[in-house]
């Protein structure tokens, strides 16, 4: 088991390496924080928003997020609905299998699973992102760190293979408190929808958060949420039209 911890982990790490090599990436020495800049091909700058929703199961990101692409599309900014894990792959293949039960997986190993999901998938982000089409995110790194983490994982540890992956122009988080969750409608039965550990979850995003997270009450009607997460998110469409930088992922 060790030696496939071993495995995945230089794997990952080679994935961080590779991608900063080649990728249209420079950083910046001017910045001291190590912001990377990323170039772009595109004549005007345009470049699509990297938006990532967050929150406990059963907080509404994932019919929020099909109501912001219609709306964002609409408008005529080219967008596409992601999430994570993306159970189409094959390591999202056995990712789904865990969650249902119908394999085991040590701790450690599905984390790296999690992440190696969001690897594969980090270049086809970067592609879309230059071409100016924006990406809604339902999960994300901090999904991954936040769950791993209430297992009783260390947190630093979690975070390590997400180093490098791109990170989020805007992380927002659709506040519900575990009990209120946990009446919608019920769980579904996958592994983590137990109240007492989304409750733990729930303190790992405390602590992951910082100031550049934008917080919604997810216990409004679903209309005031909505409302307000278009008006957040529009705003970010368009300052990165406006050629705002992008950085990676807990580099600084
Ligand atoms: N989850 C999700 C993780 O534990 N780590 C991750 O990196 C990600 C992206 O998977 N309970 C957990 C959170 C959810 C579960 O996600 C499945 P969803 O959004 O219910 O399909
Ligand atoms: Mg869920």
């Amino acid at each position: 088991m060790h030696a496939c911890h071993f495995t995945l982990s230089k794997l990952l790490n080679f994935g961080a390496a590779a991608a900063q090599r080649s990728s249209n990436i420079r950083i910046s020495n001017k910045c001291s924080s190590r912001r990377v800049h990323m170039e772009n091909n595109h004549h005007n700058d345009a470049r699509g928003a990297l938006i990532v929703l967050e929150g406990l199961d059963r907080s509404g990101k994932t019919s929020q997020s099909g109501r912001l692409v219609s709306y964002l599309n609409g408008l005529g900014h080219p967008v596409e609905s992601w999430r994570f894990p993306d159970r189409d792959t094959a390591v999202g293949k056995m990712i789904s299998s865990y969650l249902s039960n119908q394999s085991q997986l040590d701790d450690h190993t599905i984390h790296l699973l999690f992440s190696a999901n969001r690897w594969e998938k980090r270049s086809l982000m970067e592609t879309k992102l230059k071409s100016g089409t924006s990406l809604v995110v339902d999960r994300y790194s901090y999904s991954g760190v936040a769950f791993s983490s209430a297992k009783g994982l260390d947190m630093e540890w979690c975070k390590a293979p997400e180093v490098g992956l791109l990170a989020p122009d805007l992380v927002v988080y659709l506040d519900i408190p575990p009990e209120k969750a946990a009446e919608r409608g019920g769980y579904g039965g996958e592994r983590y929808e137990k109240l007492e550990f989304q409750k733990s979850v729930a303190q790992y995003y405390k602590k992951l958060s910082d100031a550049s997270w934008k917080v919604i009450d997810a216990c409004q009607p679903m209309e005031d949420v909505e409302k307000q997460l278009k008006e957040i998110v529009l705003d970010c469409v368009k300052s990165c039209k406006n050629g705002k930088s992008v950085s990676q992922l807990w580099l600084s």
